[in-house]
């Protein structure tokens, strides 16, 4: 493949009228390609105008908006490198980002200036900028004083275009090293396994500070040349009032549930679409089928990572490695796309026999460089043939379809964000009064999986649930926040004294049934 800047790659593929529209918002907006080339251009220019060394961190915490995802283009066009966060962060995981990152650049949304501001100067950040999900804020205000002509940075297949932060099973965040060849290769492989069309519409409905929302929808879109409709915000009866105008739906397995709860969710409603895309946590197999039932339409799912974009996908029709077998079968992620090696290992490193279940390795020019500045950490989760090992557990059929069963990871995947239990268990502990914790996920109707918070106290002290959940909250992003707290007077152990979660887990799992 062609070394060649993502942003290249994406722009190359605009309509050649590039007065079309390219974005709609829920609030009346539209821009055409004209204006995303012209307003890229412009943030382009204003970084530029910064004298930054190649590859600058461009570290962002803003609200959904079509300027934001002007801000990340321009931050490929500029050659540097987009570190997105998540807007439900507060300043302690903030702090952690910059402090690790060291971005050059820091943009925030203007309510949050005063402390990020603050932050970020600490922490030896250059320039704070301010994007509000208005259009406002100094990012704008700088870039309108610059031309809207650029000329893109020349990058590499290996060099870095985003970091994103993905939490570990033990300590703080990592951060996952994309590079643009990893970005490009993925992008134009789902536009032909998905079979994108040339009159597609994509429905944006996702945040776009993680891989689903900001890579798998708007390149998507923007590789092919389509249009999106921007929803600021999911609300499913939005959502489905846009499917008549529409063909390409994303989502999380939450986003499906909350349609299927929607009157307005009909075989005549959705009968222009062409694409239902779940993925980021299992997709129940009711869903499934119900989605089936009420749209006539059966959803693709399928399975990625933020170290690896997208890795298997059940088929949009016929895939030549695969002949004959265009069903999409509920409840599996599909195949491995192409270029994507999948093995199913067992723990001491062998191959399990076939339809046996295991750990999921996989290979490919999707796969990360690495996490920023851990090469320790980099280097155990690669095997020495280069294997990324992913900590999901799943299995192959003997038709070729990748099933995930579980995780070796203790991870919970809570309406498509992912929270290390490790993580909630050390603020726990933390607490006055705490001898021990354990943070454990259990089913839920509306978000799949949620947290539960287990916990022993010291000798002799009263420990109150509800204060607990209060003091996190004051800390944490919200939806790390266990839903429910008990205390408890033990653990169950093992004989080596280790915590049996999956107990926990099984005794509950009815908490929100
Ligand atoms: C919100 N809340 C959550 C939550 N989202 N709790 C648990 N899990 C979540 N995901 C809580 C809030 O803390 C709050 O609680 C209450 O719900 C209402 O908050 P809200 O902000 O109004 O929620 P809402 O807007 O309805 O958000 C729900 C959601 C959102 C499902 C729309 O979570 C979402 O957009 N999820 C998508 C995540 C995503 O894009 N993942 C892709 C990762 S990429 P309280 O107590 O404060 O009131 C990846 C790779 C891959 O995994 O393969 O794609
Ligand atoms: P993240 O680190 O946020 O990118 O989350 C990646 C993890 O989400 C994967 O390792 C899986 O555990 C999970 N995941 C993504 N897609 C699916 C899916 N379709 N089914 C089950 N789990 C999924």
């Amino acid at each position: 493949m062609s070394n060649q800047n993502l942003f290249v790659a994406l722009r190359d593929a605009f309509p050649a009228d590039l007065d079309r529209t390219a974005v709609e918002t829920d609030n009346g907006l539209s821009y055409s390609w004209r204006d995303l080339d012209r307003a890229t251009a412009m943030v382009a220019n204003l970084l530029d105008s910064l004298d930054l060394p190649p590859a600058s961190r461009i570290a962002v915490q803003v609200e959904k908006s079509v300027e934001a995802m002007v801000l990340y283009l321009a931050t490929l066009r500029a050659g540097h490198v987009f570190l997105p966060l998540n807007t439900a962060y507060q300043s302690g995981e903030i702090e952690y980002f910059i402090g690790n990152a060291e971005p050059a650049v820091v943009v925030c949304s203007p309510k949050n200036h005063g402390w990020v501001s603050k932050i970020a100067f600490t922490a030896g950040t250059q320039y704070v900028f301010t994007l509000g999900d208005d259009r406002t804020g100094s990012l704008l205000e700088r870039a309108a004083h610059h031309s809207d002509r650029h000329t893109p940075a020349v990058r590499k297949d290996d060099d870095l275009a985003a970091i994103l932060y993905t939490s570990g099973t033990t300590g703080r965040s990592k951060g996952a090293m994309l590079t643009h060849g990893n970005m490009r290769s993925n992008a134009l492989m789902l536009r032909d396994y998905w079979q994108w069309q040339k009159d597609d519409v994509l429905i944006h409905a996702l945040p776009i500070f993680h891989v689903h929302g900001l890579f798998v929808a708007i390149h998507g879109a923007l590789i092919n040349g389509s249009k999106m409709i921007w929803l600021s915000k999911f609300d499913p009866k939005l959502a489905i009032s846009k499917f008549p105008e529409a063909t390409v739906f994303m989502g999380v397995p939450t986003l499906y549930v909350r349609m299927l709860a929607e009157p307005s969710l009909t075989k005549a409603q959705a009968a222009h679409m062409r694409l239902f895309i779940s993925g980021s946590a299992p997709l129940l197999i009711e869903t499934f089928t119900e989605w089936q039932q009420r749209t006539g339409h059966t959803i693709l799912e399928r399975y990625g990572m933020s170290e690896t974009v997208m890795l298997t996908s059940n088929p949009c029709g016929e895939d030549p490695r695969y002949p004959g077998q265009t069903e999409r079968r509920g409840g599996t992620v599909g195949f491995p796309l192409p270029g994507v090696t999948l093995r199913v290992m067992e723990d001491d490193g062998k191959a399990v026999a076939p339809g046996e279940i295991g750990g999921i390795q996989v290979k490919g020019p999707n796969v990360f460089k690495g996490y920023w500045r851990m090469p320790e950490k980099t280097a155990e989760e690669f095997t020495a043939d280069g294997f990324f090992r992913t900590g999901d557990v799943g299995k192959v059929d003997d038709r070729g379809y990748v099933t995930i069963v579980g995780r070796s990871k203790d991870l919970i995947i809570s309406g498509g964000y992912n929270v290390y239990p490790a993580e909630i268990e050390g603020y726990i502990n933390d607490m006055p009064g705490v001898a021990e914790s354990a943070v454990i996920g259990v089913p839920h109707p509306d978000f799949g999986e949620v947290g539960v918070a287990v916990i022993i106290t010291k000798p002799g002290v009263t420990v109150d649930p509800d204060q607990v959940i209060a003091e996190l909250k004051a800390k944490l992003a919200n939806f790390k926040i266990p839903k429910r707290c008990v205390v408890v007077a033990e653990l169950p152990r093992n004989t080596m004294g280790k915590v049996q979660k999956n107990l926990l887990r099984e005794q509950y799992k009815g908490s929100f049934a």
